[in-house]
This record gives C-alpha cells, sequence and structure tokens, in this order.
C-alpha cells in the first residue's frame, strides 16, 4: 500500500499555487461622504466612492509600492506622487477631481486638473 505519497505530493504542490495566489493589495474605501484616506507601505487599492474625498497614496517614499487610487463621484484629490512611477491615480465622476502625480503615465481616467510634482520629504 503506498496510496499515501501521491497525495502529500499533491498537497504540497496545492499549498505552493496558493501561497502564490494568495498575494493581493489592500483594500481601503471610503464611504458615501467626504473621506481622508491614508495608503500602507505595501501595495494599496484606494476607493474614495462618494463624496469629496483626499487620497493620500503619497506617504510613503522609496518602498516602491504600486498603489491604485481610485477618487469614484464628487470632487477629489488623489496623490500618488511617492516618488516611483508605478501606480495609478483616476478622478472618476465629478468634477474638478485633481490627480498629483510623479509621472502623466499614472494618470487615469476622470483627472480634469492634473499636477505632476515631486514628493514631498
Ligand atoms: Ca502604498
Ligand atoms: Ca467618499
Ligand atoms: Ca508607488
Ligand atoms: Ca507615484
Amino acid at each position: 500500500m503506498r496510496k499515501g505519497t501521491p497525495m502529500v505530493a499533491l498537497v504540497a504542490l496545492m499549498v505552493a499555487i496558493f501561497a502564490t495566489a494568495a498575494y493581493a493589495a489592500n483594500l481601503i474605501e471610503g464611504n458615501n461622504h467626504n473621506n481622508t484616506l491614508n495608503e500602507t507601505n505595501g501595495d494599496d487599492d484606494m476607493f474614495g466612492l462618494k463624496g469629496d474625498d483626499v487620497l493620500k497614496a503619497n506617504l510613503f517614499l522609496g518602498v516602491d509600492d504600486v498603489d491604485n487610487a481610485y477618487g469614484g463621484a464628487g470632487t477629489d484629490f488623489v496623490y500618488v506622487n511617492d516618488g516611483d512611477s508605478d501606480d495609478f491615480a483616476a478622478g472618476g465622476a465629478g468634477p474638478r477631481d485633481r490627480c498629483i502625480v510623479d509621472d502623466l503615465s499614472e494618470v487615469g481616467n476622470g483627472c480634469e486638473r492634473v499636477r505632476v510634482e515631486p514628493p514631498v520629504e
């Protein structure tokens, strides 16, 4: 009886696959009111939702994180100027959304006003 051996190998393989697939960005969400959202030093997906929101994905410099910040409805300030150009800023619906970026490649839809600024030390 050697039935057990292949099953152990299969379980080990599944654990390896799951460990790889489990990686995901942090989800940081506001609500339908005005919010100020602060990023983490890891990869973040930030959603302001409705209201006039401030999304700060520029709080950690020099960590090469990948942040995706979506202002949503309302007039939002979306900051992704953290010193790398790996992030994404979208104002979304609503007038006069301002996106502050390191590079124009980070600008998504709904950014009525775009500023390229160096990160704040
Ligand atoms: Ca981050
Ligand atoms: Ca909101
Ligand atoms: Ca970044
Ligand atoms: Ca950036």
